[in-house]
């Protein structure tokens, strides 16, 4: 695994934040001072990170600083550090993660996420299984919708592409386990932090063309997704990943199905020839290598749809408890997030430079963004970036922004946003679950001036 590191500092905060202060600073934090560094502990901290830390009085004893938690590369004072894995993939930038190679998935640094519209080489990937040879005529694929519809539909990518005029689309794709490296006690599954996602635009027919022209049934109620790739040990008659979503996410107008993306025939490995993307829900229902929509007379209970798989808890639970599946239901729009893309985390800037330029994004599922806020101050103060205009519903928001710094000094910035409902990120993965979904908390990077 290539999080040891994070996770073994992360869980030693969590599990007795005054001990690991102690461990990692080398001296328990006064006691007097309960949740906030000491004296002693300031001047530690600083020897850690580097650098003095101009508002370490603001800084709440038992957190990691950043500098520590998210270079992956640091030795952690509690253990050998194994460094990242980085991707080697045809044409894939050589900065991607790999956080699980059987099968192959990989995401993207937050510094990577510094496009308006993710390229190829940038955007994340996610198998479940074995992904399909690529067709020899991608034209001639054929893509089934029956079930609860008047007539059934066979259609061929040739046939799909001359419908109608396509949409083209800069969307979010988020996978539904992003943010699951936050999770104390640790989730069971890869440990995306926040680059499971990317925003490319994608071009397709609204899935809704189709579900119109097979006609829905009164009875239809969920849509059943089939891909072309076989599970994992080769055993095609094993079920493989396949997941749904509820009739009127399914007839939105931003459903699409894509064969194209950032201008260019879909990629085979993000499911080209034909995928569903469903934005703005987890990414397991936006189907690669899509051959059969089975519209449903009841919730899908295909494979990723049951126990607490892309499901949440309904009411709270205590944390590395055992789960009820009863109390799960299927997640659907994703938490509102924010990264910073520029600088990188750990970025170096020459002795007495006094402000900082900010860059990155923000997301929120269904839901547009209302506001990016940014501190310097362990979250004493904060002050709003500004927005730059989405493209259409689903965009990420593009933020940028300065930070005047008084001086020089190990500095964290953190970055929270909020959506158009008014909820904001949490400082700590909310509503643990087992299988670690909506863990959004702030992003935050380390910046150190002199
Ligand atoms: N057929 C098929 N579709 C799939 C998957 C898969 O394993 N098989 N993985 C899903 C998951 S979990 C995610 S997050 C997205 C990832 O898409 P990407 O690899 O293009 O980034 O594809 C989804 N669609
Ligand atoms: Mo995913």
């Amino acid at each position: 695994m290539t999080k040891t590191t994070e996770r073994s500092i992360d869980e030693l905060f969590s599990g007795d934040p005054e001990r690991a202060d102690a461990v990692v600073f080398g001296r328990r934090t006064d006691a007097t001072r309960r949740g906030f560094l000491g004296g002693a502990g300031i001047a530690a901290v600083g020897a850690a990170v580097g650098a003095t830390i101009p508002f370490a009085t603001n800084m709440p004893a038992g957190l990691v600083p950043a500098a520590l938690a998210q270079d992956k590369s640091a030795s952690a004072p509690t253990g050998a550090a194994a460094g990242p894995q980085f991707l080697e993939f045809p044409g894939k930038d050589k900065g991607l993660v790999v956080i699980g190679d059987k099968p192959l998935v990989a995401e993207t640094p937050e510094h990577l996420l510094d496009d308006d519209t993710t390229p190829y080489t940038k955007l994340f990937i996610r198998n479940n299984g074995i992904p399909p040879e690529a067709p020899t005529n991608p034209d001639s694929w054929k893509l089934t919708i029956d079930g609860e519809v008047n007539k059934t539909l066979e259609v061929t990518l040739g046939e799909l592409k001359a419908r109608g005029k396509p949409r083209k689309l800069r969307m979010v794709l988020e996978c539904g386990g992003n943010g699951r490296s936050f999770y104390t006690p640790a989730a069971r599954g890869n440990q995306w932090t926040n680059g499971g996602a990317g925003c490319p635009e994608w071009t397709g027919l609204p899935l809704r063309d189709l579900l119109e022209a097979a006609g829905l049934k009164s009875s239809a109620v969920y849509t059943a997704h089939y891909g072309a790739d076989v599970h994992l040990s080769g055993d095609a008659s094993k079920e493989t990943l396949s997941r749904g979503v509820r009739i009127p996410k399914a007839l939105d107008e931003h459903t699409l199905l894509v064969w194209a993306m950032n201008g260019e025939p879909l990629p085979a490995i993000h499911g080209g020839p034909l995928r569903l993307v469903v934005p703005g829900w987890a990414g397991s229902a936006s189907h690669k290598w899509l051959k059969r929509i089975w519209i449903r007379d009841k919730e899908h209970d295909g494979s990723g749809m049951g126990g607490t798989s892309y499901r949440l808890p309904i009411k709270p639970m205590v944390p590395g408890a055992k789960a009820d599946p009863n109390n799960f239901k299927v997640m659907e729009s994703m938490p509102v997030r924010s990264v910073i893309s520029s600088p990188m985390n750990g970025a170096k800037f020459a002795a007495g430079t006094s402000e900082v330029a900010l860059r990155g994004a923000a997301w929120a599922g269904d839901l547009p963004i209302s506001k990016v806020d940014v501190s310097i101050d362990f979250g004493s103060s904060w002050a709003g970036m500004s927005l730059a205009k989405t493209t259409n519903p689903f965009d990420w928001t593009r933020w940028s922004g300065k930070v005047r710094l008084p001086s020089d000094g190990y500095y964290e910035v953190w970055v929270r946003a909020t959506d158009g409902s008014g909820k904001l990120q949490p400082h700590v993965a909310p509503n643990w679950n087992p299988s670690g979904y909506g863990g959004n908390p702030m992003h935050r990077i380390a910046v150190l001036v002199g």
